[in-house]
């Protein structure tokens, strides 16, 4: 039956021999096996119950199984929605209950910690262990290898992606079959993947970067991976020679930089350097250049919208700018008040519409419709002009946002936390210069006359709370957060008397 996105992924498959992944242990699958395993898996979900417009959301470390996972949800009209392995049962709860999902698939550890959550949210818990355990891939192994796929149109939805909210909490985004499928197809052309390609895959794969642009751009050009259990400077410069290509987060670029191994000849069968998910600093892409004769390609996206623009394949990719609208996207720059147009040159907010945007928040209509003009244009929430090149450049972020190592941190989450706890009157988290994650979490606290809470007693609490990403790695107290006239804190104070705290660490 006709199924949206997976029908693209056939129609574009090479000879079922062909490499689709190596591991770094060495394992290797080919198309065909992907085919084979990812409909095994996709029967072993429907034999578990799950159906069509069913969310089934995964907690699990970075494996091919895990793609297998994400691939049978889509050929069984499922939506995947995939859960950072740094959250906490107190992070996941929230996630379970919103979404209510069919299954929780989780590693074998894990699945005693996560069951009261998943039975609170009225979901089942299967694990992805190995065969022989009672595992998912118990009961794949059982399944006949060839599935008849879910029909699903293009406006169905494959995923559900969490994105923190800056007020309240995380909201799924919705991203439907076509979205998925456009945005693949649009990166293939513009970055010139090919059946030829061998990219190394060290992103984790909870996220747009790592599970879409990444995975989904490697199965619509046909081409293999090397699929890295996690990013290691010393396992990339050994993979270059085998490798065409690399898509990373600015750090991956600032601490390869830090290596002896990176050179013009360690980097020359490499085609293509692709940086995202954070901006990259201009003096990491002329440090890069000056090494290795690249030039990165930066790109712009979100959880929303998928990609965006992207630096030319061809022609100049420009420091500092994330280049320009992808084929089928519109991207404006408005008066982030009126949301009239602004023209070239004018700082303003960055709108996008196109096929790559979002369905809307999962279950939150009025938030979907707060974030999207009457026209139709999404509201990012970034702040950016556009030169007279045509050039887009990200000046700065409307939204109260941290982004670290490509993470993305709300701190209005971390905020909450730290004011709940004894001894503290209120607190203000900001991000501020890091030199290997771009930005670094610090939080300035006020404590309560007379309260000796200290930066230990902060951690300790918050510690088993949020995931480990989001922990600040400065907290300093003070007697007044800086406030405007409104009462309003003024964290750019804040952010520009706390910028040396990383660079001083250094
Ligand atoms: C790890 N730690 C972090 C981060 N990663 N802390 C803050 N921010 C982070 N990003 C913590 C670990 O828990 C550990 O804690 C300590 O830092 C040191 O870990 P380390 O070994 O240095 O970290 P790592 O394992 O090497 O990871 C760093 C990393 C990783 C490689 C940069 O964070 C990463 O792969 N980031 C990619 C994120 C990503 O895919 N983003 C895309 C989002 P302890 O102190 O306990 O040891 S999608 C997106 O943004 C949009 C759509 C887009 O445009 O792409
Ligand atoms: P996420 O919520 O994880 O989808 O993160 C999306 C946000 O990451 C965007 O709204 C931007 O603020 C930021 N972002 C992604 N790519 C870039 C880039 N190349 N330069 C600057 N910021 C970026």
């Amino acid at each position: 039956m006709p199924n949206f996105l997976f029908d693209a992924i056939r129609a574009r498959m090479p000879s079922p021999a062909r490499l689709l992944l190596e591991t770094d242990l060495g394992r290797t699958i080919s198309y065909g096996e992907m085919l084979e395993l990812s409909g095994q898996m996709a029967g072993a979900l429907v034999e578990r119950g799950v159906q069509p417009g069913d969310r089934v959301a995964a907690q699990v470390e970075k494996s091919p199984e895990a793609i297998m996972l994400y691939l049978a949800c889509v050929r069984a009209g499922a939506v995947f929605l995939p859960l950072n392995t740094a959250y906490t049962v107190a992070e996941l709860g929230y996630f379970l209950g919103d979404a209510t999902p069919r299954l929780v698939v989780v590693d074998p550890l894990k699945r005693e910690t996560v069951a009261p959550v998943a039975g609170q949210a009225g979901a089942r818990v299967e694990t992805l262990g190995r065969r022989g355990d009672g595992s998912l891939m118990d009961i794949a192994a059982r399944q006949p290898a060839a599935f008849a796929d879910v029909a699903r149109a293009a406006e169905d939805l494959a995923a559900i992606l969490y994105t923190s909210g800056t007020t309240g909490r995380s909201k799924g985004a919705m991203l439907s079959h076509a979205n998925l499928a456009s945005n693949a197809e649009v990166l293939v052309e513009t970055w010139r993947f090919t059946g030829d390609d061998v990219l190394i895959h060290a992103l984790p794969i909870f996220h747009t970067h790592g599970l879409f642009v990444a995975t989904n751009v490697v199965l619509f050009a046909a081409a293999a991976m090397l699929f890295e259990q996690k990013f290691d400077p010393d396992r990339m410069i050994s993979l270059f020679p085998r490798a065409t290509s690399l898509m990373g987060v600015p750090t991956f670029y600032v601490r390869l930089l830090q290596h002896a191994g990176l050179t013009q000849e360690s980097t020359k069968s490499i085609r293509l350097f692709v940086s995202g998910s954070a901006p990259l600093l201009s003096e990491t892409h002329v440090a890069w250049r000056a090494r290795t004769g690249h030039a990165i390609l930066e790109r712009y996206g979100m959880t929303e919208t998928n990609m965006n623009t992207s630096n030319p394949y061809e022609g100049e990719r420009r420091a500092g700018t994330v280049g320009l609208p992808l084929r089928g996207t519109d991207l404006r720059i408005a008066d982030p008040e009126s949301g009239a147009p602004l023209g070239r040159g004018e700082i303003g907010m960055i709108e996008v519409r196109g096929p790559n945007v979002f369905r809307g928040y999962w279950q939150m209509p009025e938030k979907t419709a707060a974030e999207f003009r009457p026209d139709g244009f999404f509201i990012t929430g970034d702040l950016g002009k556009i030169d007279v090149d045509g050039y887009v450049h990200i000046v700065g972020r409307g939204k109260d946002l941290i982004i670290a190592g490509g993470y993305n941190i709300y701190p209005k989450e971390i905020e909450s936390e730290i004011d709940a706890l004894p001894g503290v009157v209120e607190s203000a988290v900001i991000g501020v210069p890091h030199p290997d994650l771009g930005e670094g979490v610090t939080a300035v606290i006020v404590r309560s006359p007379g309260a000796a809470i200290g930066a230990e007693e902060v951690m300790a609490a918050i510690g088993e709370r949020l995931a480990r990403f989001k922990h600040p790695r400065h907290i300093a107290f003070v007697d007044d957060l800086p406030r405007n006239t409104m009462g309003k804190v003024q964290k750019n104070l804040l952010r520009e008397a706390y910028k040396d705290v990383f660079d001083r660490r250094a």
